[in-house]
């Protein structure tokens, strides 16, 4: 029977490109995001491989989350696979001078977004006794580098909680682990930079960054592992990449 698997963040870069992957393996799945022109066109190209559902809805709206998960048709209402993947970067200032609303934004998204999304998927696995909920995190839930103070704060929340699930959710059976990557190319250094193109194109100049891609293919490895297998805790980087602030640059 087909597994049915819900990302969040699936309009852009490794939400996007996961769902691009899961639908070639012929999963049923549940793209979300805000932007609902990208929905539509994803459903469109995913469609060609297998059944599609959208979700439009912010994280933030804790409302628009649940009703959104508990009025899925039922064809996709029996959720397997919960990746929570929706979230950014807003700013890279030190604390000092840290915008309040770049901060509110990245404990609302990154945070409690992915809280209101796990709340609203969480009862239909325990209820069942299975599942399977990954969290990306990132080398910032693992280390703190200059100016990413509240970022980092948020994904060593999401590590923390990705923890505490792992042991509220084990008497059911429910897989639970975290993927942290380092530098991924996609648009998240366009929402860190507030559209500046070139500023967020220089993150990744000179070397061979991660791509999208990339944790993809690290999704589907560790959702494929036989039931048995959690991989609780990944952290991957570029091979150029040391730490958050050691990169090999050409
Ligand atoms: P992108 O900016 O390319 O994608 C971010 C996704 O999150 C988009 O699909 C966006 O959809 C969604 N999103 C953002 N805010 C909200 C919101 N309020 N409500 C619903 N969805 C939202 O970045 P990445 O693909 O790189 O980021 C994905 C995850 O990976 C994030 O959690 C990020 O922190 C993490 N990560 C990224 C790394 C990198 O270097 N790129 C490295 C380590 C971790 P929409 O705007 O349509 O709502
Ligand atoms: C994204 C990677 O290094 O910008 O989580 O924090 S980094």
């Amino acid at each position: 029977m087909k597994k049915t698997i819900l990302i969040t963040g699936a309009t852009s870069g490794i939400g996007k490109a996961t769902a691009q992957l899961f639908a070639k393996y012929h999963y049923k799945i549940i793209i979300c995001g805000r932007r609902k022109d990208r929905l539509i066109e994803l459903e469109k190209e995913l469609s060609e491989y297998t059944e599609v559902h959208s979700l439009a809805f912010d994280v933030r709206d804790k409302e628009a989350v649940s009703e959104s998960i508990n009025s899925l048709p039922d064809y996709f209402s029996d959720i397997d696979i919960l990746i929570n993947n929706a979230g950014n970067a807003h700013g890279l200032d030190p604390i000092q001078t840290g915008d309040l609303e770049d901060w509110d934004a990245m404990i609302d998204i990154n945070v409690k977004g992915l809280l209101y999304v796990s709340k609203a998927v969480i009862p239909k696995m325990t209820a069942k006794k299975s599942g399977h909920i990954i969290s990306i995190g990132s080398t910032a839930a693992k280390e703190v580098y200059p100016n990413g103070n509240v970022y980092c704060g948020t994904k060593h929340a999401v590590d923390a909680i990705s923890q505490g699930m792992r042991i509220d959710l084990n008497p059911f059976g429910i897989r639970v682990g975290a993927i942290h990557p380092g530098m991924v190319e996609t648009e998240f250094s366009e929402v860190r930079f507030k559209g500046d193109a070139d500023r967020a194109s220089n993150v990744y100049k000179g070397f061979h960054a991660l791509q999208a891609e990339d944790i993809a293919d690290i999704i589907h490895f560790v959702v494929s592992r036989p039931y048995h297998v959690n991989i609780a805790d990944l952290v991957v980087m570029s091979t150029a990449q040391a730490s958050s602030t050691i990169v090999k640059r050409d």
